[in-house]
């Protein structure tokens, strides 16, 4: 899975970026920058502690920090889409902090403004997309009224995942690269001078849009990133974080495109894993090798408090806690699977 984070320059996005990332990855100004986020999770933790397991494995994903669009360089909108091609969802940063030292390019601070400016910024550059298509001369004609209809909705100044566009022709036009059909998530990276109204405010346009929207202070989160993980809980709760970053946007990014994690857990590792809601277990065999799902013979299957509770597979078996399970099992949150197989 991947996320690309989008937005106007100076908004905070490469500020974000290293949140996501723990700093791990160096950051370009002007480039694009690709990195995986780890996301805590506190099962596998646990998991890892009751089975003593050697290694903790999160699941993971892939953050693409684009170059900012500058709505008064239309040029940067190209580079943008090389970034963008291979995303499943955008976070798009909106600015809410004053920092004279790093003035807003626009010269005022205006979240709901900034939001609705790049989202046209990115209509554009679709458009920009649809035409150059269109101007292929061996276009088959589905593609053609596909990228017709496309046209008509951002000559309208909307976004393609927020129009009346079917999924599968949503699909198709992922595919073809167009960055407005990706569904977004709103970021309003705050400081802790924001005033409540300016959230409040902001919050109601996440709402009308229909897009999640989370309150992000990415510059306090990109420094506590940078600290020991041991150390990073108690300043968390200093500054009244309940969750880091990293955790709020992997539920928002799950949720938004109904995605779900299992669990593995063994001597050798504890292990969360990412895969679309209402999947089944032959396809959770896939997820971790084509080989287990190849010679997939049963599931076995606990939940996740229950194995810690009684601290193993062993006695898990025993108390009858194990249910053995078939390959159209469709699997539910928390569960810890073991897959028998034979090639
Ligand atoms: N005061 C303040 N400065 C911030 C915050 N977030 C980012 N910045 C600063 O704003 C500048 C631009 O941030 P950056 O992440 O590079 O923005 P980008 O252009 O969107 O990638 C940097 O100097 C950051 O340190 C914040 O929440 N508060
Ligand atoms: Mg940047």
């Amino acid at each position: 899975m991947e996320v690309g984070i989008v937005g106007l320059p100076y908004s905070g996005k490469s500020t974000l970026f290293r949140a996501l990332t723990e700093n791990k990855v160096p950051v370009k100004e002007k480039e694009i920058n690709s990195g995986a986020a780890m996301v805590p999770d506190e099962r596998v933790d646990a998991l890892a502690k009751a089975l003593n397991s050697k290694k903790v494995v999160y699941a993971s994903i892939n953050v693409v920090d684009m170059p900012g669009v500058d709505p008064k360089d239309r040029k940067s909108t190209s580079a943008l889409l090389e970034g963008t091609r291979s995303v499943d969802a955008l976070i798009h940063v909106v600015r809410a902090f004053e920092n004279d030292l790093v003035p807003h390019p626009l010269g005022r601070l205006d979240p709901v403004e900034d939001a609705t400016v790049l989202d046209i910024e990115l209509v554009f550059a679709d458009m920009e997309m649809a035409e150059k298509r269109l101007q292929s001369k061996k276009l088959p004609e589905e593609e053609k009224l596909l990228l017709q209809k496309a046209q008509t909705v951002l000559e309208s100044e909307r976004l393609l995942c927020y129009s009346e566009m079917e999924e599968a022709e949503m699909e198709m036009l992922r595919k073809m690269g167009f960055v407005t059909a990706r569904p977004q998530i709103y970021v309003l990276n705050v400081d802790e001078s924001v005033e409540e109204g300016l959230v409040e405010e902001f919050s109601d346009f996440a709402k009308n849009n229909a897009r999640p929207f989370l309150v992000v202070d990415a510059e306090l989160e990109a420094e506590i990133a940078s600290l020991d993980p041991m150390d990073r809980q108690a300043f968390l709760e200093e500054y009244g974080i309940e969750k880091p970053a990293v955790v709020r946007l992997a539920q928002a990014v799950y949720d938004l495109l109904g995605l779900q994690s299992f669990l593995t857990a063994g001597e050798k590792e504890s292990r969360a894993w990412t895969i679309r809601k209402g999947a089944t277990a032959f396809e959770a065999a896939g997820v971790i090798h084509s080989d287990i799902a190849r010679g997939f013979i049963r599931a076995e299957v606990v939940d996740w408090q229950d194995l810690i509770r009684v601290g193993g597979w062993k006695e898990a078996h025993q108390a009858g806690l194990v249910r053995l399970e078939k390959k159209d099992y469709v699997i539910r949150e928390g569960d810890v699977l073991y897959f028998r197989f034979h090639v």
